[in-house]
C-alpha cells in the first residue's frame, strides 16, 4: 500500500542546490516536492561555504532571497596569499572588475529555507530508501518511506541536489556514468570562534608546516582552518594547540593581530575533486556536490552547485513556458564546462598552497617559484583573481 503524489519535479535534496532550485522554479509557477533525508534544523546546523561569487548573489537576488545577505554579507574586493610569512595581495576589484561577498552557506540555507515555507513548499524530511526510478520513461517516479510509510512521487522530472553521498548519481547506470576522482592526503580542520577576524580579508597561507586559512562569518566571528593529517582525530586538537599552530602557519606579521578564544564549532573535513559525468540520464538532472566536488581551497564548491541551478532552472523553465527544450539537451555539456574550470582552479590553488607528503626540496622550490612569479605578474595574478570570482556562466 502506498500513497502516491504528483508533481512537476521531484528533488531529492535541501542543501542549497535542492531549496535554490525549488524556488527558481516556484518564481515561475512550477510545481515541486523537495525531499530529504534529514530535517531543517540538521541541514541548516551544517558549517560549509563562506564566500559567495557574484553570479551566487545574482541568482539569490533572482530567488528573492538575498535581502539579508546584502545587509549583513561582507563585500570583499581582495584577498591575500601568504608563503613563509611573505603576503601577497590579490586585488580583485582591480583585476577584474567584481567583488566577493563572505556570507556563510549556514546563512544561505536558512535565508532559503525561510523563502520557501513562507511559500508553502511541500517538504518532506527524514525520508527513507529514497529510490529514483522509470527515469528513461516519460513518467520518472521516486519511491521512499516516511514514518514507515511507502509514498510515490509521479513527476516529469528528477532533480538529483542530494550531495557527494546521495542516491541520484547512483541511479545512473555503471555503464553510463563516468566518475573523475583525486583525493588529496590530507584534510582541513576548521574552527568557529566568537572572536575579530586577524584581517579585514581572508589570507591563504603556505608553511612548512602547512596549510592555513584565515577567514570569517562577520566582523565578530572567524572562521579559520588549518591543514591536517587526512586521518587526524580532533581529540588530538585542543584548542591551544589550534590557536599556536595557526599562528605559527600564517607568520608573525599576519598573526599580530589574532584574538584567540574558545571554538563553539571544530571539525575536520577530508578533501578531494571528483566529477560524475553525464549530468543528466533520461528525465534525471544531477546538480551540485550529486555530480561533482572540489577541494575548498578555491571556494568553489557551493559557487558552482549554484551555477548548475542556474543553468537546470533555466532549462526547465524555457521546457515548460516555451516548450523549447534546447537547454535540456545542453544542460550536462553547459554545467560541465564550467565545473571542470572550477575544478582546475581549485586543484592549481590547492596544489600551490599545501604541504604534500610526498613533496621532495624540488617541489617546495616549484611552490615558491610560482608565488614569486603570482607576486610579480599582474597577468598572473589576474588569472588567480578571475577565477576566485567566478567565471561567466557561459
Ligand atoms: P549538500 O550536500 O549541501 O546537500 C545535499 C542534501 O541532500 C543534504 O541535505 C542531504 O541530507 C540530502 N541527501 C543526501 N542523501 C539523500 C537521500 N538519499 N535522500 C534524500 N536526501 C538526501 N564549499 C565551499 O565553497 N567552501 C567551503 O569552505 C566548503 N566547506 C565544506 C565542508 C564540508 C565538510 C563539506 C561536506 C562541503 C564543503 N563545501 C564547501 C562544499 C559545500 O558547500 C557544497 O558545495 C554545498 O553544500 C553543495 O550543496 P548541495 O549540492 O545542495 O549538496
Ligand atoms: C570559509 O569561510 O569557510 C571559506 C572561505 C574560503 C575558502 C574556503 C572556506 O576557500
Amino acid at each position: 500500500m502506498s500513497t502516491t503524489i504528483k508533481t512537476q519535479v521531484c528533488i531529492i535534496g535541501a542543501g542549497p542546490s535542492g531549496l535554490l532550485l525549488a524556488q527558481l522554479l516556484a518564481n515561475s509557477g512550477i510545481d515541486t516536492v523537495v525531499l530529504d533525508r534529514k530535517d531543517r534544523a540538521y541541514i541548516e546546523g551544517r558549517i560549509r561555504a563562506g564566500v559567495l561569487e557574484q553570479g551566487t548573489v545574482t541568482a539569490l537576488e533572482e530567488a528573492g532571497a538575498a535581502e539579508r545577505l546584502h545587509r549583513e554579507g561582507l563585500t570583499h574586493d581582495g584577498f591575500e596569499l601568504a608563503f613563509d610569512g611573505i603576503r601577497h595581495r590579490i586585488d580583485i576589484a582591480a583585476l577584474t572588475g567584481k567583488t566577493v561577498t563572505v556570507y556563510g552557506q549556514t546563512e544561505v540555507t536558512k535565508d532559503l529555507f525561510d523563502k520557501r515555507y513562507a511559500e508553502g513548499q511541500v517538504f518532506y524530511f527524514n525520508v527513507e530508501d529514497v529510490k529514483p526510478t522509470n527515469l528513461k520513461s516519460d513518467q520518472p517516479a521516486v519511491h521512499f518511506t516516511k514514518d514507515g510509510e511507502n509514498i510515490v512521487v509521479e513527476c516529469d522530472y528528477v532533480a538529483g541536489c542530494d550531495g557527494f553521498h546521495g542516491v541520484s548519481r547512483r541511479a545512473i547506470p555503471a555503464d553510463v556514468l563516468k566518475t573523475y576522482e583525486r583525493i588529496y592526503p590530507f584534510g582541513w580542520l576548521g574552527i568557529l570562534v566568537e572572536k575579530p577576524p586577524v584581517s579585514h580579508e581572508l589570507i591563504y597561507a603556505n608553511h612548512e608546516r602547512g596549510f592555513a586559512l584565515a577567514s570569517m562569518r562577520s566582523d565578530t566571528r572567524s572562521r579559520y582552518y588549518i591543514q591536517c593529517g587526512v586521518n587526524d582525530d580532533l581529540a588530538n586538537w585542543s584548542d591551544d594547540r589550534f590557536w599556536e599552530e595557526f599562528a605559527l602557519r600564517l607568520g608573525p606579521d599576519a598573526a599580530a593581530n589574532l584574538q584567540t578564544g574558545p571554538s563553539f564549532e571544530k571539525s575536520i573535513a577530508p578533501l578531494r575533486s571528483f566529477v560524475a559525468e553525464p549530468m543528466r540520464y533520461g528525465n534525471l538532472f544531477l546538480a551540485g556536490d550529486a555530480a561533482h566536488i572540489v577541494p575548498p581551497t578555491g571556494a568553489k564548491g557551493l559557487n558552482l552547485a549554484a551555477s548548475d541551478i542556474r543553468i537546470l532552472s533555466r532549462a526547465l523553465v524555457e521546457h515548460y513556458k516555451n516548450n523549447n527544450d534546447h537547454y535540456m539537451d545542453t544542460y550536462s555539456a553547459t554545467a560541465l564546462a564550467r565545473v571542470w574550470k572550477g575544478e582546475r582552479f581549485s586543484w592549481q590553488l590547492s596544489a600551490l598552497m599545501h604541504q604534500f607528503p610526498d613533496h621532495s626540496p624540488f617541489e617546495r622550490k616549484m611552490q615558491r617559484a610560482e608565488f614569486d612569479y603570482i607576486m610579480g605578474s599582474e597577468a598572473a595574478s589576474r588569472s588567480i583573481a578571475e577565477n576566485y570570482v567566478g567565471l561567466p556562466l557561459e
